[in-house]
C-alpha cells in the first residue's frame, strides 16, 4: 500500500447508488479448506439519478476473495467482459433490471482480520459493519443500499450443529453427504452491514418475551457449551431492554426470534445484526463467581445497546458512513438513560461523564480529533470513536434537555415514523426534533460539524445596591486539524445558585432551583434581579453540555458546594476539583524539588465523607475516588507523567495514614457475607469496602494485608476476589514480599479455565506501577493463556499497560514505546482495526515532554516505515502531520 498511498472520502462527494439491490440471495457452502459464497441479487437502476444511461455496475470487494463466477442474467461472462481489482469488480450493464449471480471462493480459517467470515474457535462467524461484506462477496457495500435477503448455509453436521443467520429459519434438512443446510429469511431490507452468519457447535439458553400488542418472540442466546451457566444475566438485561424500549420510546420489537451469540475472538464489544446480534463474549457472559460488578453492568448496557439499534440503526439507518453518529450518539444516549433508570442516575451520569472528560476530551485534543460527523476519512474503522459514541450521546442529551423529556419524545416518535425503512442523515434527526417542537436547532448543528471541545469562561459580580447578580459567560474553541477557527456553539449551561446558608435558591419562574441558560453568542451575560446577597453559583449541573468550564472556586467554595450543592453531579465535581488541584499543586512542589504536605482539607473532606452515615454509599465511593492519571494528565500543558504519579500517590497514602481508622470501621461494617446481587445498593457497598481497603494497603501493614488476602480467600463473588487480589498487587507491601506473586498465582490455578477470567488477571498484574514493568508484560506474552490471535487478550495485557500504567509505559527510557511500535508492525498484518486502535498513546506525543515526544515521535516514524494497512496509515500519518 506503500505506492498507492490510499487517498481519503469525503461526505461533500456524497452520490446516491447507480444501482438498488431489491433481493439478496446468499449460498455459503462452509468447508475447512474453503467457503464458497454464491450471491444471487436482483438489481435495478436508481432512477433518480439515471434515466436514459446506463452505468457500468461497480462492486466493492476485496483482494482475499477469489472469482469463481460471474453471470449476468444467466450468462456466464468471460473474464474480458468484467473488470476486477483489488478493490472492486465492474460488469458491464445492458439493462434497467437484471440479475447477477456471483460465486466467491474464501478462506475463513485463515482471516486474522475478524471483518467478514472468520473462524473463532471451532465456530464461524461474521463480522461486516462497517465494511466487511465486500470480504464475503463482490456487492454495493454501502448502507444506503437496503436490500431483502434470504441466506442458505450449508455446513458439516456434526462440526456444526447450528446454522444461524438474520430473521426466521424457512426450511431445514440433511444433505445426505454428513452435511445439512439451513435457510434463513429476513423479511426487512437492510444494508449489508447488518448482515450475519453464524455455524458453529453451540449450546443455548432460551426465553420468550411478549410485546406490548401481545406477540411473543422467542429469545435465545448461544455459547459454547462451557460458559452455558453465564447467560442469565445478559438474558434478563435483553427483556428488560425489550420492556423499557416500549416504555420510554414506544418501540416494540419486530421479528418472532432474537438471538445473540457469544464469540471469543471479537475487534469490538458486540454487533447488533438484525435479529442475530454478535456479542464479544466479554460482554455477555456472567456469573458472580466469574464476572465483576463492573462486569455486570457492561453487559446490561451493551445487551441493551445492540438491542435498542434494531429502532435506532437498523429499521433507520445511516445514508453514509459520515452519519455514523446518527446511530450510535442516539443509541450510546438510549442505553446510558436505561442504565440510569435501572441503576443509579446520578452515578451513571459521574461514570459517563468521567470517561468522556478523561478520554474524549483527550481525543478532541490530538492530532486524529474530529467532528461528531466527519467531513472526511481513509478508513472508516478508525471513526468508531468517543467522539463519535461518547460525544454524540452528548449531543442528543443536549437536545433531550432543550426539548424537556416530552418534547424528546415526540421528535423520535416522528423520526421514526418519518425515516422508518430509510436510511437518512444527522440532518434528518434533528429536524424531526425541531418539526416536533417548533424550535430551530440551526446553530446547534455546529455540534456535529466543528471538532474540538468548547472551553466556557465564566466570571460574576454582584450589585449589592441594585440586588443584581450578573454571571459572564465567554466560548472559545481550540483549534483542530482542517478547522482553525470555530462559529459559537449553541450551549445549554444549567445552573444554582447558593445562598451563603447553603440554600439552592429558587431562580426559575416556577420556582425551579435549576435553570438552562442557552449560551449562543461568543460572550454573553446572565443577570438576576433581586438578589439579597451574593450567591454561589453551582455551574453546568448534570454535566449538561460537554465543555471544560472554569470559574475561580476558592477551595472553600469548593468544599461548600460539596455539601450543599442539590445537584448530585456537581456535588462529585467539587469534589474531583478540590482533588484535581491539590494534587496539581503537588506536582508543581515535586518539579520544584519542594517537600510535599497534603492540604488538609482534602484530609477533612474525605473525613467527613467518611462519617457521614446517611450518605449515599454509591456517592462517597464516587468521591473517595480520586481523579485518573489520565485526567490529570489532560489539564497539564506538558504532561509530567512521573511527577503525577507520585503526586497522586502521595496523597493516597496521607489519606490512608490520617484516615486509617474511620477506613477500617467502614471497610469491617461492610465485609459481611451475603448472597451476591448486581444491584445498585449492593454494588454501592462492596464498591465502598473495597475503596478502602484500597487506601488500607497503602499503610503497608500486616495486619491490613491480611484483610485483604481474608477477602481473597473467602470471597464467593469475582467483584471481592478481584479487589482483593487488585488491592494487594497494587498496594504498598514492602513489608510482605511475595504475596502478591503468591495470589496471582493461586487465582491462576483457580480460574484458568475461565478465557474471561484470565483476561482480567492479565490486566490487573500490568495496569499499576508497582508490579506492571514492561519486563512482565513481555513474560506474559510467553505465559499459555496469552494468545497473540485473540483481541482481548491483546487489549487485556499489551492495551492495559499502555494506556492506563501510565508511569511504566512512558519510561525515559523509551523501551515501552519501541515495544508498542514493535507490536504495532506485527499486528497491522495480522488485524490492522486492533493496531491502529493499540496506536492511540502514541499518537499523543506532542504532548509531552521534549525528550518524551522525540522518543514517541521516532516510533511512529518506524511505523510509518512499513508497508501498513489503510488503519494504520492513517492514524500514523495524521499524529505525524
Ligand atoms: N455497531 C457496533 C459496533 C461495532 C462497530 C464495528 C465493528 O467492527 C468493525 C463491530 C462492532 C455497536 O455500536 O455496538
Ligand atoms: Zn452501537
Amino acid at each position: 500500500m506503500k505506492d498507492a498511498q490510499p487517498g481519503a472520502i469525503y461526505l461533500k462527494d456524497y452520490q446516491a447508488p447507480d444501482y438498488w439491490i431489491d433481493k439478496t440471495e446468499l449460498s455459503f457452502d462452509l468447508g475447512e479448506n474453503e467457503t464458497r459464497v454464491t450471491a444471487r441479487l436482483q438489481i435495478r437502476l436508481n432512477q433518480d439519478r439515471h434515466d436514459r444511461q446506463l452505468p457500468p455496475l461497480v462492486l466493492h470487494g476485496n483482494a482475499d476473495m477469489t472469482l469463481a463466477e460471474v453471470k449476468v442474467d444467466g450468462v456466464a461472462l468471460s473474464a474480458d467482459q468484467y473488470t476486477l481489482t483489488s478493490e472492486t469488480l465492474t460488469l458491464p450493464v445492458s439493462s434497467d433490471r437484471f440479475e447477477t449471480e456471483i460465486v466467491s471462493v474464501l478462506a475463513p480459517q485463515d482471516n486474522t482480520s475478524m471483518e467478514g467470515l472468520y473462524k473463532s474457535g471451532g465456530m464461524y462467524c461474521t463480522q461486516c459493519e462497517a465494511e466487511g461484506f465486500r470480504r464475503i462477496t463482490w456487492y454495493l457495500d454501502r448502507p444506503d443500499v437496503m436490500s431483502l435477503f434470504t441466506t442458505r448455509i450449508t455446513a458439516d453436521k456434526a462440526k456444526y450443529p447450528v446454522l444461524l443467520s438474520n430473521g426466521n429459519c424457512i426450511e431445514q434438512g440433511d444433505t445426505g453427504d454428513g452435511r445439512h443446510t439451513m435457510v434463513w429469511e429476513d423479511p426487512f431490507r437492510k444494508p449489508a452491514y447488518l448482515f450475519a452468519l453464524v455455524a458453529g457447535n453451540l449450546a443455548h439458553v432460551e426465553d420468550t418475551f411478549t410485546t406490548q400488542s401481545g406477540r411473543n418472540v422467542t429469545l435465545q442466546i448461544f455459547t459454547e457449551s462451557h460458559n452455558i451457566t453465564k447467560c442469565d444475566h445478559a438474558m434478563r438485561s435483553l427483556k428488560q431492554s425489550m420492556r423499557w424500549d416500549e416504555e420510554v420510546y414506544g418501540r416494540e420489537y419486530d421479528l418472532d426470534i432474537f438471538m445473540i451469540v457469544a464469540v471469543d475472538d471479537f475487534n469490538m464489544g458486540a454487533m447488533e445484526n438484525k435479529g442475530l446480534n454478535i456479542f464479544n463474549s466479554s460482554c455477555v457472559l456472567a456469573r458472580p463467581d466469574t464476572a465483576t460488578d463492573a462486569t455486570f453492568q457492561r453487559i446490561e448496557a451493551i445487551v441493551a445497546h445492540e438491542y435498542f439499534h434494531n429502532w435506532s440503526g437498523n429499521r433507520v439507518t445511516c445514508r453514509d458512513w459520515f452519519q455514523l453518529s446518527l446511530k450510535e450518539g442516539f443509541t450510546v444516549f438510549r442505553d446510558s438513560e436505561f442504565s440510569a433508570d435501572m441503576n443509579s442516575r446520578t452515578v451513571k451520569r459521574i461514570e459517563d461523564v468521567n470517561h468522556l472528560r478523561s478520554a474524549q476530551f483527550a481525543e478532541d485534543a490530538g492530532p486524529m480529533a474530529h467532528p461528531v460527523r466527519p467531513s472526511s476519512f481513509i478508513e472508516i474503522s478508525n471513526f468508531y470513536t468517543l467522539t463519535v459514541y461518547e460525544k454524540g450521546a452528548e449531543i442528543v442529551r443536549m437536545i433531550h434537555n432543550l426539548v424537556g423529556r416530552e418534547g424528546f419524545r415526540k421528535g423520535s416518535d416522528l423520526y421514526f415514523e418519518r425515516h422508518d425503512g430509510q436510511a437518512v442523515t444527522c440532518e434528518d434527526f434533528v429536524r424531526a426534533m425541531e418539526d416536533a417542537n417548533s424550535i430551530d436547532l440551526g446553530q446547534f448543528m455546529r455540534w456535529y460539524t466543528q471538532a474540538g471541545t468548547p472551553v466556557l469562561d465564566v466570571t460574576d459580580s454582584y450589585d449589592a445596591d441594585n440586588q443584581r447578580y450578573v454571571l459572564e459567560v465567554t466560548q472559545s474553541c481550540p483549534a483542530t486539524p482542517g478547522q482553525d477557527v470555530k462559529e459559537p456553539f449553541h450551549i445549554p449551561l444549567a445552573i444554582g445558585l447558593l445562598s451563603s446558608e447553603g440554600d439552592n435558591l429558587p431562580i426559575g419562574d416556577k420556582g425551579q432551583t435549576t435553570v438552562v441558560l442557552e449560551v449562543r453568542e461568543a460572550s454573553q451575560q446572565f443577570v438576576f434581579e433581586n438578589r439579597i446577597e451574593r450567591p454561589l453559583p453551582s455551574l453546568l449541573r448534570g454535566f449538561s453540555a460537554p465543555v471544560k468550564l472554569n470559574y475561580d472556586y476558592s477551595r472553600d467554595d469548593l468544599l461548600f458546594l460539596m455539601r450543599h450543592d442539590d445537584d448530585g453531579f456537581n456535588r462529585w465535581d467539587s469534589c474531583q476539583r478540590l482533588a484535581t488541584e491539590t494534587i496539581l499543586d503537588l506536582v508543581r512542589d515535586i518539579q520544584a524539588a519542594k517537600p510535599l504536605s497534603l492540604d488538609t482539607r482534602l484530609i477533612e473532606a474525605w473525613r467527613e465523607l467518611l462519617e457521614d452515615e446517611t450518605a449515599d454509599k454509591a456517592m462517597v465511593a464516587e468521591m473517595l475516588t480520586l481523579p485518573s492519571e489520565q485526567w490529570l494528565s489532560e489539564q497539564m500543558a506538558v504532561i509530567d507523567v512521573y511527577a503525577i504519579h507520585e503526586a497522586r500517590e502521595f496523597v493516597r497514602g496521607e489519606l490512608a495514614k490520617s484516615l486509617s481508622e474511620p477506613l477500617q470501621s467502614i471497610y469491617r461494617g461492610l465485609a459481611v457475607e451475603k448472597p451476591y446481587k448486581p444491584e445498585s445498593a449492593d454494588i454501592a457497598e462492596r464498591q465502598l469496602k473495597n475503596i478502602c481497603l484500597g487506601y488500607l494497603m497503602e499503610l503497608d501493614s500486616p495486619a491490613m494485608l491480611s484483610l485483604a488476602e481474608t477477602q481473597f480467600q473467602n470471597a464467593t463473588n469475582m467483584t471481592d476476589q478481584m479487589a482483593a487480589l487488585s488491592c494487594v498487587i497494587n498496594g504498598a507491601h514492602q513489608t510482605a514480599p511475595g504475596k502478591a506473586e503468591t495470589l496471582l498465582s493461586a487465582f491462576h490455578d483457580q480460574w484458568k479455565g475461565d478465557a474471561n477470567v484470565m483476561d482480567m488477571w492479565l490486566s490487573v498484574q500490568v495496569s499499576g506501577a508497582r508490579m506492571g514493568s514492561l519486563e512482565r508484560v513481555k513474560q506474559l506474552m510467553e505465559h499459555p493463556v496469552f494468545d497473540y490471535r485473540n483481541p482481548n487478550k491483546l487489549r487485556s495485557l499489551i492495551g492495559v499497560f499502555c494506556m492506563r500504567n501510565l508511569k511504566c509505559f512512558h519510561d525515559l527510557s523509551g523501551e515501552g514505546y519501541a515495544f508498542l511500535a514493535d507490536n504495532i508492525i506485527r499486528l497491522d498484518k495480522q488485524n490492522p482495526q486492533i493496531a491502529a486502535r493499540m496506536l492511540t498513546p502514541l499518537t499523543r506525543w506532542r504532548r509531552y515532554d521534549d525528550q518524551r515526544g522525540a522518543l514517541m515521535k521516532a516510533a511512529l516514524e518506524r511505523i510509518q516505515a512499513n508497508e501498513l494497512s489503510k488503519d494504520v496509515f492513517e492514524v500514523v500519518n495524521k499524529s505525524l502531520a
